[in-house]
């Protein structure tokens, strides 16, 4: 343990600028162990300042320096968001990929498809990089699944120097925190910081584990830019995060019907007849169904029961795009949720806040065409 740093975020302690990551007031100098932003953080539910994508990457790069394998974990609710292609070159020891969040899928959704699903995205974006195995987690659900995958996870990791990496707020601290359940000195005041807000990690957190060989670095999370989330505040982006279930809507949506997601993002049914969709989005982001000259006027609007952000975030601009999207295919909007398109294709006309990835992706979630 480095007493020198924050045991919560990782960061270097000072006592002179409390403006400054790693501020600890004076007259706690020696005593405390958490930073005053941990401290506000874990009893105050507070966030103060973000850790810069630059400042991020640097310890990234750093951690990886002196380890054998890495730990990637990907956002279960923002695939694409949360892996971008251009990490690439940060992939430079074999890997492990934790698909994190599965408490989210609906119930019986297999996740051995899902294995298949996110293994098939690795081996697309990432042809040169070595992939050991995926495994489908959550940290959150403690069920049968969730021990067995995290006991075969450990056996994978055995004597190992292990980086924890991946975007900010995917759950890169919870997963090293159920990796350490059970250690000898693991006590919940040693423990990390885990919190809502991306940037909660600021430092590498190193864990030794002598009983395993292993030692466990959590890395601050990255900024792939163009998450829904990455265009907010920190308040902001947490408003988008499900919490423990998404929530799903099957509409028929006649020609020229509209529906938003959140004030941030709309889709436009342009097809040539009604079109059934399944949409998907966080809790708190609010689905809404309307005409198509409406929503053109609410996400300009932006009125208080719709958003899903502060109303100074409202975004600037936002992007215009058309799809033809296949039955089997899902329309996503990164960090925001998604909408799959069922039995006939569908023509849709999109807009996202500018800045914010949209795409087309094989079906996540549902039966899958013969
Ligand atoms: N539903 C669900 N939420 C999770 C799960 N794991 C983590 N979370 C939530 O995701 C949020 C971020 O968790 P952290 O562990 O702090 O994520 P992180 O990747 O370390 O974040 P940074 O340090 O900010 O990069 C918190 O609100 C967690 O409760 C999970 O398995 N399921
Ligand atoms: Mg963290």
């Amino acid at each position: 343990m480095n007493r020198n740093k924050c045991l919560g975020c990782g960061v270097k302690l000072q006592y002179e600028a409390e403006d400054l990551p790693g501020y600890i007031p004076s007259e706690k100098q020696g005593e405390a162990v958490l930073c005053q932003r941990c401290f506000q953080l874990r009893h105050y539910g507070r966030i103060r300042g973000r850790v810069t994508g630059e400042t991020a990457l640097q310890a990234v790069r750093h951690a990886l320096r002196e380890s054998e394998l890495l730990l990637v974990v990907v956002d279960l609710f923002d695939p694409e968001g949360s892996l971008p292609q251009e990490w690439a070159t940060l992939f430079t020891r074999p890997a492990v990929l934790v698909v994190n969040k599965a408490d989210l899928l609906p119930p019986r959704t297999p996740w051995t498809e899902m294995e298949a699903w996110f293994g098939a995205m690795w081996r697309a974006r990432f042809p040169a990089a070595e992939l050991l195995a995926v495994k489908v987690l959550s940290t959150k659900k403690k069920g049968a699944a969730y021990t067995q995958n995290l006991a075969e996870l450990k056996k994978l990791l055995q004597g190992k120097k292990v980086t924890v990496m991946g975007a900010a707020n995917v759950g890169k601290t919870s997963l090293l925190t159920a990796l350490l359940a059970g250690e000898n000195g693991t006590d919940a005041g040693k423990l990390p910081t885990i919190s809502k807000y991306p940037g909660t990690t600021q430092g590498i957190i190193s864990w030794s584990l002598p009983s395993r060989a292993l030692i466990l670095m959590d890395t601050p999370g990255l900024v792939p830019g163009r998450r829904t989330g990455d265009l907010l505040s920190p308040v902001g982006a947490a408003r988008l995060l499900p919490e423990s279930k998404l929530q799903v809507k099957l509409w028929e949506l006649p020609p020229q019907g509209a529906v938003l997601l959140g004030g941030l993002g709309g889709v436009w049914n342009c097809s040539p007849g009604a079109r059934t969709l399944l949409f998907f989005a966080a809790e708190a982001t609010m689905i809404h169904r309307t005409q198509g000259e409406k929503a053109s006027q609410l996400l300009v609007e932006a009125p208080e029961w719709l958003r899903a952000f502060p109303p100074e975030e409202q975004p600037k601009k936002f992007d215009e795009g058309i799809f033809t999207v296949q039955p089997g295919e899902d329309l996503y909007f990164s960090g925001l949720g998604w909408v799959a398109v069922k039995k006939e294709e569908a023509r849709l006309r999109v807009l996202a806040p500018a800045g914010v990835e949209v795409g087309i992706r094989p079906s996540l979630i549902g039966k899958k065409p013969d």
